[in-house]
């Protein structure tokens, strides 16, 4: 075993090499980024190296989703910070309240989706919005019912407070740092029954309380609900970071809420998506979501997941987090 003084003298030595050739030396990243928010709130992020994967499903996966295809290798050239968490609604509060911000569905009176107990389902009312999605949250819930837009607000309000270049990750960011080394369906491995420790998805216990049928007569039991085995505790939305991390230290990426990403949503981009840092198509109409949600099966909760649509729209499925790529700091 290399003694640790050893290693340290021939580290100091190849830094001085380094220096001496003009090269620069790699400065090692903090593990953890900590952005103030008002009020005491902080917001975590994981520090994600730069590295190189194979990005989307390969064919032997039977849930692929032709979007998914073909898996490509992407380098991701810059280190970057992800949010250790889903953004909470006591952090988008803090921006709320910060900023005066009105949410796009407020803003332009347009009725959110919400969870009515009574008639078992979901309904569009004025009533509901990220304050109340028709379903219990306490501050650590991740916010929902926020559309791409409102996302992309919150974190241009915490780039101003922080100086920090926040941003919405790209999805081949969000796809790296969710498979963390993983080539597997999911981060955990192949198996979706692995999902019973690592993801808030669509179980038992959210069976009884969603009258499916009512809205789907002619399919007489949805298959999502035949196939999950087990009660994960959480009907809708859990507390973030209630089941366990990936290997990079991140809670929720599969299941919990959809996460937006800055990409624009193209079916056949990963086609002629370029190789390196690839940032979605130039233009389109739908903005991509990973990660599956609590209303989803396993298959929508993959690494490689894809979802879909127009950026001003909000759901009580749909959430965030946030990235902050490495530059000058
Ligand atoms: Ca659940």
């Amino acid at each position: 075993m290399l003694c640790p003084c050893y290693a340290a003298i021939v580290l100091g030595i190849l830094a001085v090499c380094l220096a001496g050739t003009g090269q620069a030396v790699p400065e090692e990243k903090p593990q953890t980024l900590a952005l103030e928010l008002d009020g005491g709130v902080k917001l975590e992020l994981v520090h994600i190296k730069a590295g190189r994967f194979q990005m989307g499903s390969p064919d032997s996966d039977e849930d692929a989703e032709k979007d998914e295809k073909p898996q490509h290798e992407v380098a991701l050239t810059r280190d970057f910070y992800l949010g250790r968490y889903e953004v909470t609604r006591r952090q988008f509060q803090v921006f709320v309240e910060g900023a005066k911000y009105q949410t796009e569905s407020a803003r332009t009176g347009t009725k959110a989706p919400g969870y009515d107990a009574e008639k078992k389902n979901f309904f569009l009312d004025a009533h509901y919005g990220w304050r109340n999605p028709g379903f219990a949250q306490t501050d650590d819930h991740p916010v929902v019912n926020v559309s791409w837009n409102d996302a992309r607000e919150f974190c241009a309000w915490l780039a101003r407070k922080t100086g920090k270049p926040c941003v919405l990750p790209t999805e081949a960011q969000w796809e790296y740092a969710c498979r963390a080394g993983s080539a597997t369906r999911y981060h955990h491995g192949q198996d979706e029954n692995g999902l019973r420790t690592v993801a808030n998805i669509a179980d038992l216990s959210l069976k009884p309380r969603w009258d499916y049928l009512a809205l789907n007569r002619r399919r007489p039991i949805a298959r999502w609900f035949e196939r999950v085995s087990w009660d994960d505790g959480y009907p809708f939305t859990a507390p973030v970071g209630k089941f366990k991390p990936n290997q990079n230290g991140l809670y929720d990426m599969h299941g919990n809420v959809w996460e937006w990403c800055s990409d624009w949503y193209d079916k056949d981009h990963y086609g002629q998506s370029p190789a390196k840092d690839p940032q979605g198509p130039e233009k389109g109409t739908r903005r991509v979501l990973r990660g599956g949600s609590w209303d989803n099966a396993p298959r929508y909760c993959r690494s490689a997941s894809r979802h879909k649509v127009g950026p001003s729209f909000a759901t009580t499925s749909f959430g965030f987090r946030v990235c902050v790529p490495c530059r000058n700091f």
